[in-house]
């Protein structure tokens, strides 16, 4: 037994190989000679896993015993990606297990490469939420994620023929040995029936939910080990249950199979994430999903605070709840209901302790986003919470100022019934209404939602709206995804900004050194070489390593403009053609990213991308100096190869729609440029990097407005004063790219002529091209690209979700750090 436990936590090499071959035979069951990847990856993973374990149960007891203020992270997804190297680099000892694995003749990074992503998320939001994981974590935040354990993450992403086709993403198939199951944490939540009202013990109008169906949500944990090991907090997902009602009793006949679909069909809420990223489809189902996760989230908050309370007066100063967009906002019915109706707390007090505790992050401004609810599905679903945002409502509404000044159409804008139409529930509104603070994602974001989506509610709460920049993890994005980079700038300056960013800026100097930015170019190139290996693997196509890696990598969709950077590839390539003698600067124009299944137009877009990387990619004429990829299946994973590796980043969306990215701080935090509108957190990119060090064009967010506003934009006339756009169009609508099917492309062209260019592209597309001349201009010159690229990485310190994760903790959170006690 003495044996087993030191095996479990020693930390060197030994021990960690002793350990390997003890899970390997006795829990994965296999023989040495027998075992597979995946079968070492599961040895491995199980073995780090041990010597988390200790470490987790003192983080957990230490809040616990300090009775700490919590921060609760409810978000509807967490893109996780793999985590062995993750835990490894966290606790230190990634060459250890790399020695140790090479003792029994194996390959670290076949082992790393046997994991599957955990893709529980779509893109931007359920990234940020495991970046503020890492952050809170190494910080020693007492933060928890609340979410949901999808069946089935993110589809996988193949293309036919060029076509996107989705694939379902099993990542659960072969088990999960970070998760630990907790079959006693199971809360009941309940769907449909009715309300009753009756009098309470003291004669007063109370309600009663009955008849209603159950689930029950049942956890699992996954550690969060932050950077040095120190604290490790807790990831909490649900997964649905039927009741036992399914399971026991007697059924004659007929009952039995209906019993047992009605089992599968209650199991169905947590089987799969839905794949829209900003389009609200209204399915019930996502609704249900919605309300799952929430309610027993809340019932685990609650009952962990009861645990040294017994009133709920300490609430706000003891929990801090976090809606991650409006996904979870029918957490402020479910925290009335359960403050009122279970726990006789009266109205107006349980008001103020929920708007004390909630708090709301909104992420997009695109109205086709917002989330809005029919209320007949609502009252049909939820009848008590439809019951309770009525009261809300007309409590709000009577009180407002609005009402005061006999304002009716301000009136109708702050309900939180949407009266046009079909009725809708407005969640925005609620989680706005049901928080002391609400933020935005970037400065302009932020100034653009008081001036937009919220400015009636701006209005009437001028202290609730706040910024909150967004940041990424330099855990994962620089030391783990870029050893090269990581190493350098260790070199340089120690390793202190692993876990405080801003010192990069001791690197500000070096941009002059001739040695330094030599060695920052072999950095890049290696992992241009990785990345090159890769492309060719997934697509069969060779690129040249001394191209310009040109990168765009996010979610397809229109507004982030992937259409006018293909424009631009098009323009480039007849250039090429008509120009043969000029020695052009190799481009490799590298894309990637999933459409929503449904989002045909995203799917046509990628599909003329592969048409023309077809053509261009085998006419001879551009003698290899072109090159265009879209690299499949886009996720965490591929995206911590494309990274490291890119020269020019592609943030190019119609200025005033993003509303911060943080694609682009993972690839400026690597050492790319900056192509980019004045959008999202672009803005302070460009004010950190300096003007001089990134490529700014286009369209400012207020022009886009003015021109929207003025209705005087015609794509036509600007089509047809651009000789190379229209050139590029012509191309595209006469079949060039599809001669099987000279009309596909059609709708895209539809869009950008008849249609009114709704993005903008055909407006921002000579600008843009300038840029990108300007920016194959300065890749003429390594030296001064290098000196810009360096100063890029120095100055993204500020960009870490550390400092993002900080400011939530003291301006909305109010928690503190809760550090170990040192033992000596
Ligand atoms: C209801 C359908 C739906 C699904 C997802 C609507 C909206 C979403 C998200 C808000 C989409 C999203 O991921 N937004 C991104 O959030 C990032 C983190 O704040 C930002 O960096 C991106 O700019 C934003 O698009």
């Amino acid at each position: 037994y003495k044996t087993r436990e030191i095996e479990r936590r020693s930390l060197d090499v030994d021990g960690l190989k002793r350990s390997f071959l003890e899970w390997l035979v006795y829990s994965v069951g296999k023989d040495a000679r027998a075992a597979t990847r995946r079968d070492w990856f599961h040895t491995v993973a199980l073995s780090v896993r041990d010597r988390l374990v200790d470490r987790w149960m003192d983080t957990t007891r230490r809040y616990y015993q300090e009775d700490a203020k919590r921060v609760y992270y409810l978000s509807l997804e967490f893109l996780i990606g793999r985590l062995l190297t993750n835990s490894l680099s966290n606790l230190g000892i990634m060459e250890e297990c790399r020695q140790a694995l090479d003792r029994l003749g194996l390959s670290m990074d076949e082992v790393i490469d046997a994991e599957p992503d955990a893709a529980l998320g779509n893109g931007g939001l359920g990234r940020l939420a495991a970046c503020f994981l890492d952050s809170m974590a190494t910080q020693a935040l007492p933060g928890y994620g609340y979410g949901i354990r999808y069946e089935f993450g993110l589809f996988e992403q193949r293309f036919e023929h060029g076509w996107q086709v989705e694939y379902p993403e099993q990542w659960l198939q072969f088990g999960n040995p970070w998760e630990f199951p907790r079959p006693e944490v199971l809360y009941p939540v309940q769907f449909y029936g009715r309300v009753e009202e009756f009098r309470d013990s003291v004669g007063e109008k109370a309600y009663r939910w009955v008849d209603a169906e159950r689930v029950l949500a049942m956890a699992y944990d996954t550690p969060v080990v932050g950077y040095s090991g120190e604290t490790i907090n807790t990831l909490r997902l649900w997964s649905a249950r039927a009741t036992r009602d399914f399971n026991f009793g007697h059924f004659n006949d007929g009952a039995y199979m209906k019993a047992v679909e009605q089992k599968v069909l209650s199991e169905n809420l947590s089987r799969v994430l839905y794949p829209n990223d900003a389009t609200e489809t209204g399915k019930e189902l996502r609704f249900k999903q919605e309300y799952f996760f929430t309610s027993a989230s809340l019932q685990d908050i609650l009952r962990r605070f009861l645990q040294h309370h017994n009133n709920f007066d300490d609430l706000p100063s003891k929990a801090a709840i976090q809606l991650n967009d409006t996904h979870p906002a029918i957490g402020i019915a479910e925290m009335m209901r359960l403050l009122v109706d279970q726990h006789a707390v009266r109205w107006d007090r349980a008001w103020d302790i929920t708007r004390a505790t909630f708090a709301y992050t909104n992420h997009t401004l695109l109205p086709e986003a917002l989330e809005a609810w029919p209320v007949r599905m609502v009252e049909r679903v939820l009848p008590r919470h439809m019951q309770i945002i009525y009261e809300i409502n007309a409590r709000f509404l009577n009180r407002s100022k609005a009402r005061a000044a006999g304002d009716n159409a301000r009136l109708a804008r702050l309900s939180l019934i949407d009266e046009r139409g079909d009725r809708r529930v407005r969640m925005g509104n609620l989680a706005f209404l049901g928080s002391h603070k609400v933020n935005g994602v970037s400065a302009l974001h932020t100034d653009l939602m008081k001036q937009t989506v919220f400015a009636d509610f701006h209005q009437e709460f001028p202290d609730r709206i706040t910024n909150k920049t967004n940041g990424i993890t330099p855990r994962r994005w620089l030391k783990q995804a870029n050893p090269a980079l990581s190493e350098l700038i260790t070199s340089r300056i120690g390793d202190g900004w692993i876990h405080d960013l801003g010192q990069l800026t001791s690197l500000v100097e070096k941009a002059d050194d001739v040695v330094f930015r030599e060695e920052f170019r072999r950095a890049k190139r290696k992992n241009k070489k990785r990345l090159a290996a890769y492309i060719a693997r997934q697509t069969g196509v060779e690129v040249q390593v001394d191209s310009i890696f040109d990168v765009q990598v996010k979610r397809m969709h229109e507004y982030k403009r992937q259409l006018l950077n293909l424009l631009h590839a098009v323009a480039l390539y007849n250039e090429m053609r008509d120009n043969p003698m000029v020695s052009w600067v190799p481009v490799t124009k590298i894309f990637a990213g999933k459409a929503a299944p449904s989002y045909h137009m995203a799917k046509l877009i990628i599909k003329l991308i592969n048409d023309v990387a077809k053509v261009v990619n085998h006419d001879p004429a551009v003698h290899d100096n072109l090159k265009i990829v879209y690299l499949p299946n886009y996720n965490v994973t591929a995206a911590e190869i494309i990274m490291p590796a890119a020269d020019l980043s592609e943030q190019i969306s119609t200025a005033g729609l993003e509303a911060s990215g943080t694609g682009n701080m993972k690839l400026a935090l690597n050492g790319a440029l900056t192509i980019g509108t004045l959008d999202g957190a672009n803005v302070e990119i460009r004010e950190h990097v300096g003007s001089d060090n990134i490529f700014i064009f286009g369209l400012t967010a207020e022009e886009v407005a003015d021109l929207k506003a003025g209705g005087g934009f015609n794509p036509r006339e600007v089509i047809a004063s651009n000789p190379s756009l229209k050139r590029a169009l012509d191309m595209i609508s006469t079949g060039v790219f599809s001669p099987e099917d000279p009309n596909r492309y059609h709708p895209i062209l539809q869009a950008l002529t008849d249609g009114g260019d709704h993005f903008l592209v055909t407006a921002d597309f000579a600008d843009y091209c300038r840029a990108q001349e300007a920016a194959m201009e300065l890749y003429r010159d390594p030296e001064e690209w290098t000196r810009k690229a360096i100063l890029n990485t120095a100055n993204m310190g500020w960009f870490s979700s550390d400092r993002t994760v900080n400011e939530y903790a003291q301006e909305i959170w109010e928690v503190k750090p809760v550090r170990a006690v040192d033992d000596g």
